[in-house]
């Protein structure tokens, strides 16, 4: 039996009730002149049969029932484009709401924050190695040279471990992609068990003062500059952290993991299962997050999901200052106001509650810090003050104008500024945004 044929049960008690007639009592039947041993194992073959049947309808019903309770459940939607936060968005809720489970991988992501070392240790490494194949050169020097060759197993570890997670093992990332893992979070057990990441570990160990000398060095630093070589801007930094990260004992706090990079191909389902004694889990039912690619030619895979969702957390960080990694003549806070727009407007999603997020407000309040004038790149902005709150007030109000006019019929609107790796910060806002959800849901099962 397979579980393909639903309707065995029905086949079995519908039958004519005559075993004479029934075409398979012949072949059930005990052979003639059976010896005692060979009924015993026919008998024991036959009950276990049975029970193979009845676990395989117990599955077939544990999942119908999940499938049903699913359907029943909160189901909220994290979209934005690529790089705007969503991952980082649903650590915050695994964090909050399923803190045991989330204890549980720790291990796993020491060797992510450690390939994130890594990774920045090899744009330093490039950029180098650039330099001494300029025609002329003056910052680096031949200890530079010594010192990349001592580092070159960092990158060896990095290509190994790469491969053992990557979602296509079959061709290994080469060195500076993006890996990318499959999604269900099965690279988090790889990681946990395997002998390649120990392995690695111990080489970052026993490479710990060389990568600390590398980052100390006054003229390395001064090239990153010259070259315009930001290690802080793609996430997953740790070079600032580098004793911490690399100790024997290290364990990743919860700040570590949430600033952790790793990217994932296709679509997260995690569901949200009270876990008893968690703090931030009083009261609260069982939900599911999906957590979609954000990239603009992965966009396609959103829209199954809408008319099975009932909020969106959407995501943007407010860089107008930035163009897209896989469009670079896209302004992105114009793609996603683009995008946000087409959330509101659609009909689909007419019902759904929509949350804005403007993330990444740490790296906004850095920038003006440093001098950004924001009409420069938004000439619309005009001599509104060049502060964090003239500029959060300004595109929030733009937003809400948006979402006032492209939604098909009216709505509340719920925003909130975030910092996502702030693991603080990020926990107040959850909690009140999962009430929200819930509020609203809770209403309206009230009301059906
Ligand atoms: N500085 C800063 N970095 C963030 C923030 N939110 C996310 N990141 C980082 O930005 C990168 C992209 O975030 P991710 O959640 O993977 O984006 P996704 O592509 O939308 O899933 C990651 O390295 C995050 O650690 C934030 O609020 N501030
Ligand atoms: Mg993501």
């Amino acid at each position: 039996m397979t579980i393909s044929d639903p309707g065995h049960h029905r086949s079995r008690t519908r039958g004519p009730s005559l075993d004479s007639a029934d075409p398979f009592a012949i072949h059930m039947a005990p052979p003639e002149g059976e010896t005692p041993a060979a009924r015993a194992e026919r008998l024991a073959a036959q009950q276990y049969a049975e029970k193979m049947s009845r676990q395989i309808d117990e599955q077939i019903l544990q999942s119908k029932r999940l499938h049903d309770k699913k359907d029943k459940d909160v189901k909220i939607l994290l979209l934005g484009q690529s790089e705007s936060g969503k991952s980082t968005v649903l650590k915050n809720f695994r964090l909050r709401f399923t803190p045991q489970y989330f204890d549980s991988e720790r291990n796993a992501w020491r060797t992510v924050v450690l390939l994130n070392l890594i990774s920045s240790v090899r744009s330093i490494i490039t950029a180098i190695e650039n330099e001494f194949a300029a025609p002329e050169f003056n910052l680096v020097h031949d200890s530079h040279r010594t010192l990349c060759a001592e580092l070159a197993p960092l990158l060896e570890e990095e290509v190994t471990v790469n491969t053992l997670i990557s979602a296509t093992p079959n061709v290994p990332p080469g060195q500076g992609q993006d890996v990318f893992v499959r999604p269900g979070g099965e690279w988090k057990s790889v990681l946990a068990n395997s002998d390649e990441a120990k392995h690695a570990v111990e080489v970052v160990f026993g490479l710990r003062d060389e990568i600390d000398s590398l980052w100390a060095d006054t003229a390395v630093r001064e090239l990153l500059e010259k070259k315009d070589v930001s290690l802080k801007d793609g996430g997953g930094y740790f070079m600032d952290d580098i004793a911490r990260v690399t100790a024997e004992d290290y364990v990743p706090t919860d700040s570590d993991i949430l600033r952790a990079r790793i990217k994932t191909m296709g679509v997260e389902e995690h569901f949200f299962e009270k876990e008893v004694g968690a703090p931030g889990a009083r009261g609260v039912k069982d939900f599911w997050i999906y957590d979609v690619p954000g990239a603009k030619g992965s966009r396609a895979v959103w829209i199954p999901f809408f008319d099975m969702v009932q909020a969106i957390v959407f995501l943007t960080p407010l860089s107008f200052y930035e163009v897209l990694e896989e469009d670079s003549r896209v302004n992105r806070l114009e793609d996603s106001v683009h995008l946000w727009k087409e959330i509101c407007a659609n009909p689909l999603l007419q019902n759904c509650q929509i949350i804005l997020f403007f993330n990444k407000m740490d790296i906004l309040k850095a920038k003006l810090k440093a001098g950004l004038i924001i009409k420069e790149y938004v000439p619309s902005f005009a001599d509104r003050p060049n502060t964090y709150a003239g500029a959060t007030g300004y595109f929030k109000e733009k937003f809400r104008a948006y979402h006032k006019r492209s939604s098909p019929k009216p709505r509340a609107f719920f925003y909130y500024e975030t910092t996502a790796v702030d693991t603080r910060s990020t926990a107040k806002i959850i909690g009140a945004v999962h009430e929200e959800i819930f509020r609203k849901h809770l209403h309206e099962s009230i009301l059906i």
